[in-house]
């Protein structure tokens, strides 16, 4: 196997079972164990993210790059970024990972004119080309990144000016271009800058109209040219901006079906987008998978204590578990997959840290859909719930449900029946089983 930018790992990271003292190894990730009806890898589609693995430097608010990757070292941005490609299939390959995702401006550098921008990603699309060929590799998505470039600082396609749309909009078609000519299986839209700091300059509806119009020409687009990857929209409640209008799951499925495209759209799910919004992750996996648009989730935890986009590894066991048992429900995130759209911390400064990060982030969530299979094996906790309703399944509440019963009706019944015996929704009970299960793997 090629070595050249992570000599820490001559060969790829193995799974070496729980008891084992290598820290470089899978203690329960196994991809070719067969789990219900798949393998592990097939229920987990792992993801590695470009931007934050190959592209970051540790920078914060308060100081610039803490780490200077080997693959950073050349002047000229194409050199650099034939180079960081070179890293990002090394890195990927050892790990064992089938999948990754880039923006546009992570794959390529933008040029000093839009073409000289579109010129660069197709050279850096061809060279992808060849190394998924090469690897196996595959691109779970491609999006394009509408916030860096200052022309975007007051929104892409919700900006007042149309001069900014039409750049987004073309940035939007080249990228959807790369994501179709490597195979891409998914392409995301998160909503970057398309929200708004102060309603004294904003035109509320005129802004969800033009994104609205945006996407519908993204979707005619991806027809026209036969592209069969799924599109997803991320939500997210602020950062950068102060208001997004794509807020949280709900927010954004109503979005989608005021402006008939509800049928185009899936969402992909952050934990750290849900926890900022105020949410769990688990509650934005539930609403999106009930309205059938659970399209793929993004990987990672917030800090609660932080209160931003702090994008960590995901770790916690309990959270990658509730998780799992919804994907499970919902058989599987179709061609979306986990993507660790997170980064090691500022100092966690050695390139041996990203595989020490992905490698947790997969384990956690490897004893999830363990902790979850057994769960939907066991059938006890769906049972607890299809008994709390099932008094809708027969009788009066069946009636209620079928629609025949009228507030009338349903004042005779009570005055017939009495009033209601208030029954335990047993919290406590469900939570000590769920930790019980926990404690099983
Ligand atoms: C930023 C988002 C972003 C999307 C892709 O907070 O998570 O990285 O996943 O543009
Ligand atoms: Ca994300
Ligand atoms: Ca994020």
């Amino acid at each position: 196997m090629k070595t050249k930018y992570f000599p820490e790992l001559k060969d790829t990271v193995k799974y070496e079972g729980k008891d084992s003292k290598n820290p470089l190894s899978f203690k329960y990730y196994n991809p070719s164990r067969i789990i219900g009806e798949k393998t592990m890898a097939e229920h987990l589609r792992f993801s590695v993210a470009y931007w934050h693995t190959f592209m970051g430097t540790g920078t914060d608010m308060f100081g610039g790059t803490a780490f200077s990757r080997p693959w950073t070292q050349r002047n000229d941005p194409m050199d650099r970024a034939k180079d960081t490609m070179e890293a990002a299939f090394e890195f990927i390959t050892k790990l064992g990972v089938q999948y990754y995702c880039f923006h546009d401006r992570d794959i390529a550098p933008e040029g000093t004119t839009f073409s000289e921008s579109t010129k660069n990603l197709q050279q850096m699309v061809t060279m992808a080309k060849e190394l998924q060929q090469a690897t196996g590799i595959k691109l779970l998505w491609g999006t394009a990144n509408l916030f860096g470039n200052s022309i975007y600082t007051q929104g892409a396609a919700t900006n007042p000016d149309a001069h900014v749309f039409a750049h987004a909009a073309a940035q939007v078609k080249n990228a959807i271009d790369a994501t179709h000519e490597l195979g891409g299986e998914n392409y995301v839209f998160w909503g970057g800058r398309e929200g708004y700091e102060t309603l004294l300059n904003t035109n509320l509806n005129q802004e969800q109209e033009q994104l609205a119009r945006f996407l519908h020409m993204a979707v005619d687009y991806k027809k026209s040219i036969g592209f069969k990857g799924q599109f997803l929209i991320e939500p997210k409640p602020c950062e950068p901006m102060k208001h997004q209008y794509d807020s949280d799951a709900a927010t954004t499925l109503s979005f989608l079906r005021a402006y008939d495209l509800f049928d185009d759209f899936k969402l992909n799910i952050e934990a750290n987008h849900a926890t900022l919004a105020g949410h769990t992750f688990e509650h934005e996996l539930a609403v999106a998978s009930a309205a059938g648009r659970l399209g793929s989730v993004d990987a990672n935890r917030g800090d609660l204590l932080l209160g931003w986009d702090t994008d960590q590894f995901p770790t916690d066991i309990y959270s990658a578990t509730l998780a799992m048992v919804i994907i499970l429900k919902q058989n599987g995130l179709g061609s979306g997959g986990l993507n660790f759209d997170a980064k090691p911390r500022r100092a966690s400064i050695d390139t041996v840290d990203l595989f020490h990060a992905h490698i947790g982030g997969m384990d956690t969530f490897t004893r999830g859909l363990l902790i979850a299979q057994k769960i939907i094996d066991d059938g006890l906790l769906d049972q607890f719930i299809s008994t709390r309703y099932e008094s809708f399944s027969d009788g009066f509440g069946k009636q209620i449900m079928a629609g025949g019963v009228t507030l009338e009706d349903a004042e005779k019944w009570i005055i017939d029946k009495g009033n209601p015996i208030p029954k335990s929704g047993r919290q406590e009970m469900l939570e000590n089983i769920l930790n019980d299960y926990l404690a099983m793997i």
